[in-house]
């Protein structure tokens, strides 16, 4: 078996059947990681596999031939589990694989894909719905609080599986030699506060005045309102500052700004804030588009995206109020 998912894993999911679906899934996930996670090791060696295609996928973002073949090995993963619905970003609409399955999912294939020829650490991004009644969207167009499962895939100097069911965040890693994924740590907790900021600061000019103003207050450190120094931090991979977070605390930002096309921010609610919001929360964190809570947001479009605030719930609850109070 490519994982052992803990004995407590996913106990949360009251119906057997949708329980041992996530269960069979998140393996088959695997099985998609450790292919994606040996092609990214190989880098150069792997024949441009961060070339662009020359097509761009349904949010306009420009497809690199790793975003394709990640999203291949996971279609081909998926199709060996009980799972309806595939929404995935490198796909326009909602691909049906076995609709009399009880769970259907949602992934980002690759974040983080502009990384790949830096070797910086990339990701695959999940989210497990139970499958609803009716047409394909029904089982995605919802809260992201209804999700059984959410998780994320790091492949860097650790190939890692970051996960929640709803009763806490467990960390697994990929053993290099036997190809399995091991439990390491059982319950991944955030401090309640932590001075380090994670966000694009090239967008300074773009943004909002609360974002400009928390930002601005994170600079004056000791001196100003704020009355402690504060770090900076930014990769340019989701899944890298989430996991960075989930190590030791912080905040990240990206928020919306007057940019074309980033009037919602950059992120897409369905497959990149909601399951990376349902880990935070889990860890003791918290996750907001700036003042309401991701996982109580509906959705309508398929690539929606959403400004994309998470962290220390201290920090979260104090860019909050600058665009609630100030
Ligand atoms: P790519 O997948 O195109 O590299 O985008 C990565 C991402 O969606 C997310 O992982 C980063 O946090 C964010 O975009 C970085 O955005 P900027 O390039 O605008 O800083």
């Amino acid at each position: 078996m490519i994982i052992q998912l803990s004995a407590s894993f996913a106990n949360n999911i009251p119906d057997p059947t949708t329980k041992a679906a996530s269960k069979i899934a998140i393996a088959g996930l695997c099985d998609a990681a450790v292919q994606i996670s040996a092609i990214c090791a190989q880098g150069p060696l792997a024949d441009g596999l961060g070339d662009n295609t020359g097509a761009e996928n349904a949010d306009g973002d420009t497809q690199k031939a790793l975003d394709v073949q990640a999203d291949e090995w996971i279609i081909h993963a998926l199709k060996q589990a009980p799972v309806a619905y595939y929404a995935s970003e490198e796909e326009t609409g909602i691909l049906t694989l076995d609709p009399s399955a009880p769970i259907s999912i949602a992934a980002d294939p690759l974040d983080g894909s502009s990384n790949i020829d830096t070797n910086v650490s990339i990701g695959t991004i999940f989210s497990i719905f139970a499958t609803a009644d009716g047409a394909p969207e029904n089982s995605f167009f919802r809260p992201g609080r209804e999700q059984l499962v959410g998780g994320f895939f790091v492949y860097g100097p650790q190939t890692t599986l970051i996960l929640t069911a709803g009763n806490g965040v467990e960390l697994y890693v990929l053993e290099p030699v036997t190809k399995k994924f091991v439990l390491a740590i059982a319950n991944i907790t955030l401090p309640s506060s932590r001075s380090e900021y994670a966000i694009n600061a090239a967008n300074t000019r773009h943004w909002e005045p609360p974002v400009h103003r928390f930002i601005g207050d994170c600079l004056a450190g000791k001196t100003g309102p704020l009355g402690e120094d504060y770090n900076m931090r930014w990769v340019g991979s989701l899944v890298a500052d989430a996991a960075r977070i989930l190590s030791r605390g912080g905040l990240f930002l990206y928020p919306a700004d007057a940019r074309k096309g980033y009037a919602l921010g950059r992120l897409r609610q369905l497959y990149e804030a909601s399951p990376v919001a349902f880990i935070i929360e889990q860890a003791g964190g918290g996750a907001t588009n700036g003042t309401k809570r991701i996982l109580d947001l509906d959705l309508s479009e398929l690539h929606q995206r959403v400004p994309f605030v998470f962290g220390c719930t201290h920090q979260v609850g104090l860019v909050t109020q600058y665009h609630t109070k100030n």
